[in-house]
């Protein structure tokens, strides 16, 4: 009965064990599932455009074999987890309407210009160095499929980070126009980054449900710091300044105090009217719509193998 499926789930949760998709859960977890991972799956999709914007245009055949390499992994990261996704009842299609619609996010981060290939190299640096933050506790999130997912995705956003390190340490070793560009792309991906680890604890509405349910591991201001702290030593390595005048070593916290993001412009940014919002789901409304023709003959492929399949 139903308060024994309860107690079954709530055990599971307790000893840190995986629900897997067989499993009963309640309403409002697979629903917390689907809402994270599928705004997750998006991001990844959705952020393959402002690193897209420059593959034409990388400075050398290196780099852009490298370019290639890490947009094709975000496209990856989109699927594995939008499989995830499929695990809980919802189909790619439905979600990739929701996306177009308005009715599901993406990261916030994705709705920012890039405005020279330094901008790769942040990317690389900041973007993927506060998702390695925000994901590697999610390799034991309680949700198998998700968990799983999260172990791949993170190995190789590692490689990224690592690779948009090195683009810019390569630059600062260049010529002052060089320094300078990375400089200014520093300046404009700081305080995007450390939004994307979601509003302030005391603002954040899913965050103790989510942590209850073993959804996630961490709340959002822990891994803010997480990140700070883990960035500000590369920082100094790499010789660009972080452009917050209240970053400093607090020695009683163990820790870094740093300023306030601008949460006005988050919440702008969230609700649809960031700098390139309407450019980027333009984008991917085009695209799907342009592959409508490859889904249907795959889909009918399919549905013709089956019935020669079965005679
Ligand atoms: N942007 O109550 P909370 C990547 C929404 S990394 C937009 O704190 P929650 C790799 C939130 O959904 C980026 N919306 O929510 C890559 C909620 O709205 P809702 C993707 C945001 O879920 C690198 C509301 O605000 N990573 O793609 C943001 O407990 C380079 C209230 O917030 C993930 O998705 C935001 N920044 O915590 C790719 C990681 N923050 O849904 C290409 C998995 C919050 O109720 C190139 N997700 N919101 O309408 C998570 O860990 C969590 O979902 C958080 C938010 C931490 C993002």
């Amino acid at each position: 009965d139903a308060e024994a499926l309860q107690a079954q789930f709530d055990d599971v949760i307790a000893r840190n064990e995986r629900i897997e998709p067989r499993d009963w859960m309640p309403d409002g977890y697979r629903a917390t599932l689907v809402r994270q991972i599928a705004q997750h799956a998006h991001s990844e999709i959705i952020g393959m455009q402002p690193e897209g914007n420059w593959i034409t245009r990388a400075p050398s055949l290196r780099r852009k074999a490298i370019l290639l390499a890490k947009v094709q992994d975000e496209a990856g990261h989109g699927l594995y987890l939008y499989s995830a996704t499929e695990t809980l009842g919802t189909s790619r299609d439905e979600l990739t309407e929701k996306l177009l619609s308005g009715a599901q996010k993406y990261s916030s981060i994705f709705n920012y210009p890039t405005l020279s290939y330094a901008d790769v190299g942040t990317i690389g640096w900041l973007v993927d160095g506060a998702a390695i933050c925000n994901q590697v506790p999610l390799c034991r999130t309680s949700y198998g499929p998700y968990g799983r997912a999260m172990i791949r995705i993170c190995k190789e956003e590692s490689f990224h980070q690592r690779q948009g390190y090195e683009l810019l340490m390569t630059m600062m070793q260049g010529t002052d126009a060089q320094r300078e560009m990375v400089q200014e792309s520093v300046d404009r991906f700081w305080w995007p980054a450390l939004m994307m680890f979601g509003p302030p604890d005391a603002d954040s509405p899913n965050t103790a449900r989510s942590m209850a349910w073993g959804i996630k591991r961490n709340t959002n201001d822990d891994l803010r710091q997480r990140f700070v702290d883990m960035t500000v030593p590369q920082a100094q390595v790499l010789g660009v300044t972080l452009p917050d005048p209240q970053l400093r070593w607090n020695e009683e916290r163990g820790a870094h105090d740093f300023g306030e993001p601008d949460w006005e412009e988050f919440m702008r940014v969230v609700k649809g009217n960031g700098p390139c919002n309407a450019q980027r789901v333009a984008h991917r409304r085009r695209a799907w719509e342009d592959g409508a023709w490859v889904r249907e003959a795959a889909t009918a492929y399919a549905a013709r193998s089956a019935v020669l399949g079965a005679s």
